[in-house]
């Protein structure tokens, strides 16, 4: 049974059928600066924290608009944690948000948002790939570490970035992402299926994983190419993030792995052609 604190079906549906505000409309689009040491730092690890990329005047409204979608999208959902598969045991997963709901929409085409993707990308601009809340119950299991890039049929990875947005504080014991820092080298690629039968790569048995406690408001942000997962939710109270993920613009579409080749973002594209569907536009 899903639950949000302070929420009911009824109060979330009013959450999502008001405006945003003037004020949390303008934080979206305020430029957020980045130093040239995270950007670096992005470059050669893989990943990279950020600080007040929601700050602490904004969270709280657009964390209960979140909070609103995931609740309308799976408070019907009965079972609870050991009814579920393996992999729904991970997470509350809640894509195309954006798509279902415009107070969502708001946030994910924020400026500021992709803004940050396009400096550490270095990029002329920056489309939406996709988005999707992710919640990690209380109990919830691992996130098994996989490279996102694997379930993505774009051919270059390299210019594919997600951001890790923390709605809640999120300590290791909460189920903080981490991370294996240089693994966002192209050469380094294993399919790893962590929604029916994960495994763990041979070569990650050496690296070190580096864990990123986040307070709310903060958020990482890595590349497709990055291997990461997450631990186990230890605490009672649901971990709650926020991810958008984003493409440069000019990527394009790689139709040779089956798998993949039905993504929604990618609907009705040819082999090679650049991603450009209604899924994906130009958010700066
Ligand atoms: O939130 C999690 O537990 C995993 C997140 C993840 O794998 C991602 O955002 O790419």
């Amino acid at each position: 049974m899903v639950r949000i604190e302070g929420l009911t079906e009824l109060s979330a549906s009013e959450i999502l059928n008001s405006d945003i505000s003037k004020s949390l409309k303008k934080f979206l689009d305020e430029k957020k600066e980045l130093t040239p040491e995270q950007i670096n730092f992005y470059h050669n690890n893989g990943f990279v924290k950020v600080k007040d990329v929601v700050t602490e005047e904004y969270l709280p409204e657009l964390r209960r608009i979140i909070e609103a979608a995931v609740l309308i999208r799976k408070g019907k959902d009965e079972r609870d944690l050991k009814q579920k598969s393996q992999y729904e045991q991970s997470f509350l997963q809640c894509g195309y948000l954006c798509w279902d709901f415009p107070a969502v929409k708001e946030i994910v085409f924020s400026k500021r948002f992709a803004g940050i993707v396009k400096d550490l990308m270095q990029a002329e601009h920056i489309r939406l790939w996709h988005d999707q809340a992710l919640f990690k119950e209380p109990g919830g299991r691992i996130t098994d570490a996989h490279q996102d890039c694997s379930y993505w049929p774009i051919h270059e990875p390299q210019f594919t970035s997600t951001m890790w947005l923390a709605l809640v504080d999120v300590p290791v014991e909460k189920g903080c992402l981490y991370f294996y820092p240089r693994t966002n080298d192209p050469k380094l690629r294993e399919y790893v299926d962590i929604f029916r039968n994960p495994h763990q790569p041979e070569f990650l048995k050496k690296e070190e994983k580096v864990f990123m406690p986040l307070k709310a408001g903060e958020a990482t942000f890595h590349s497709g190419l990055t291997f990461h997962g997450a631990g186990e939710n230890k605490t009672n109270q649901m971990r709650e993030a926020m991810t958008i993920i984003y493409i440069k613009d000019g990527v394009t579409f790689d139709s040779s792995d089956e798998r993949n080749k039905t993504h929604t973002s990618c609907i009705g594209l040819n082999e090679g052609e650049i991603i450009n569907t209604k899924y994906t536009p130009i958010l700066i």
